[in-house]
């Protein structure tokens, strides 16, 4: 942890203040330099009250992101967040990561974006990354499986996000595969798996994911406004970004170590639990292929079970499933 995430962090664990002795001790540095560090943090943006009695006491943090404040207030982590970069402005954050990874960058970095030039859904679609309104964020992967098994990562990243956004707001979302959460049949999550593998190995994964947090109805697009939402609109109040932004890497963490030692099967039970495409008739899209079925469940590796018209199960890894009324 940096010297500012450690100070963020006492602030945080005391919030009737912290004395700049007892933070110089903690952090090994003068008392000076403690004050250089306050006044810094003041400078971008966090207020800091200080006083004879009660030390320095954080007030108010900004709305900007801040990586040493999301270091500070998640804590130790298995892997999701041991490294965290904020950028004010990239082409996409899964450019940025997938840059990192292949210099050889160790998994579980995580890299945000206050807003994107060429934010990316799926297919080459855009995906709307308004400034400081939402998260937009990737995450560097380098987990033990086969190409096959990688679905497994966009489930474990849609169970995360669903119990982040319920702590955070205690909204529920609704899973729809294999990308999507929705609130009340509007999409407010889409998340981009991308991966670089070998025919057998998984070289690096890179999860995109994208949440629409603070946007009022007039900050989407008119295309938009029937197929989106966001969380202040569906809570009516502004959500925290820095806090929403660590719980959901703080379980992704917990996640992806479930993956790790074997678990899939656990979390793809509370995947289907969520997951509102389970049991219905839909049509499915894959390259040039179209057909209907039923979605009946999941296999081992994350792949959606579909049973055609015609009574054939069919294995769907990719592609657009839509919802049949
Ligand atoms: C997705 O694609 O849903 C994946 C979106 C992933 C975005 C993140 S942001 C951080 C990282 N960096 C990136 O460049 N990407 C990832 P897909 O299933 O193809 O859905 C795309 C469709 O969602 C678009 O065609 C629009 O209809 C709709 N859409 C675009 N922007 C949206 C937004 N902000 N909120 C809700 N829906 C949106």
């Amino acid at each position: 942890m940096t010297t500012d995430a450690k100070i963020l962090a006492a602030l945080r664990a005391n919030p009737d203040g912290v004395s700049g002795a007892q933070l110089a001790e903690q952090l090994a540095i003068s008392r000076a330099a403690v004050w250089a560090r306050i006044d810094d943090l003041r400078k971008v943006g966090y207020d800091i009250e200080a006083g004879p009695h009660f030390g320095y006491k954080l007030v108010a943090s900004p709305d900007a992101l801040h990586a040493d404040d999301l270091l500070a207030r998640l804590g130790k982590t298995k892997v999701v967040g041991r490294d965290i970069q904020v950028f004010e402005e990239t082409t996409s954050t899964n450019d940025v990561v997938e840059k990192l990874a292949r210099d050889g960058v160790k998994e579980g970095v995580v890299v945000f974006a206050e807003s994107q030039t060429k934010g990316r859904g799926r297919l080459g679609r855009v995906w709307q990354s308004p400034t400081r309104k939402g998260l937009w964020f990737s995450v560097l992967l380098r987990p033990n499986l086969r190409p096959q098994e990688t679905t497994q990562l966009t489930v474990i990243s849609a169970t995360a996000m669903r119990r982040a956004i319920k702590t955070v707001t205690g909204l529920s979302a609704d899973i729809k595969w294999p990308n999507d959460l929705l609130i009340g049949g509007k999409k407010v999550v889409g998340i981009l798996t991308e991966m670089s593998a070998e025919v057998d190995r998984v070289r690096y994964i890179i999860i995109g994911i994208g949440v629409d947090v603070n946007q009022g109805m007039a900050e989407f697009p008119e295309e938009l406004r029937r197929l989106a939402t966001s969380l202040k609109l569906e809570t009516g109040e502004e959500v925290c970004r820095g806090e929403l932004a660590t719980e959901i890497m703080r379980e992704l963490d917990r996640d992806y170590a479930r993956i790790c030692a074997g678990k899939f099967p656990e979390v793809a039970d509370e995947w289907e639990a969520a997951c509102i495409t389970m049991g219905r008739n839909v049509t499915v899209h894959t390259g040039d292929r179209k057909f209907r079925g039923r979605a009946e469940s999941l296999d081992d590796d994350g792949a959606l079970l579909v049973r055609t018209e015609h009574g054939h199960l069919e294995r769907i890894i990719g592609g657009d499933v839509t919802l049949e009324k």
